[in-house]
């Protein structure tokens, strides 16, 4: 019943919440609803280092997903492949998305279909920062991300 009634009000409020882990920000962790569970859901996210030293996200986990893993979408000559990405590069004083059409998570055996409106954690796991849960909000089928008002987005 509680659940029902924060669906309903607070719509949009999962993907607009902020996370931190050190020096680390993460935000605007959104997924896509998918048809069935028998095809791998996204994972998208963004995070922003404040501080000085050079980070890396090393891995993902949810219990959505029997397999969660990084990816990267690269083109080649017009063919669109995607390679395991062992690590994504958080710089220091950057922000790197996970976004459509580059880095993904890429969440393989889903333990359920994702519908609109759900949202599940995914724990990430920084080479320094350590590890950090977040709250996954499905988006709808064609979303391209979040629309969330914060300050200086
Ligand atoms: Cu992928």
């Amino acid at each position: 019943m509680l659940s029902t009634l924060l669906t309903l009000t607070a719509p949009a409020a999962f993907a607009c919440e902020i996370f931190t882990v050190g020096d680390l920000s993460v935000e605007h962790a959104w997924s896509r609803a998918t048809i069935g569970a028998d095809r791998p859901g996204v994972f998208y996210v963004e995070v922003t280092n404040a501080g000085t030293t050079d980070d890396a996200l090393i891995g993902i986990a949810t219990p959505a997903a029997g397999m969660p893993m990084l990816h990267e979408t690269v083109v080649t000559n017009g063919i669109a492949s995607m390679p395991h990405a062992m690590s994504i590069p958080v710089p220091a004083g950057q922000s790197v998305k996970l976004a459509p059409g580059g880095y993904h998570g890429m969440l393989t055996g889903l333990t359920t279909a994702l519908n609109e409106g759900d949202s599940f954690p995914v724990t990430l796991t920084f080479e320094k920062a350590g590890e950090v849960t977040v709250n996954v909000e499905v988006l709808s089928l064609r979303a391209e991300g979040p629309d969330c008002e914060h300050a200086g987005q």
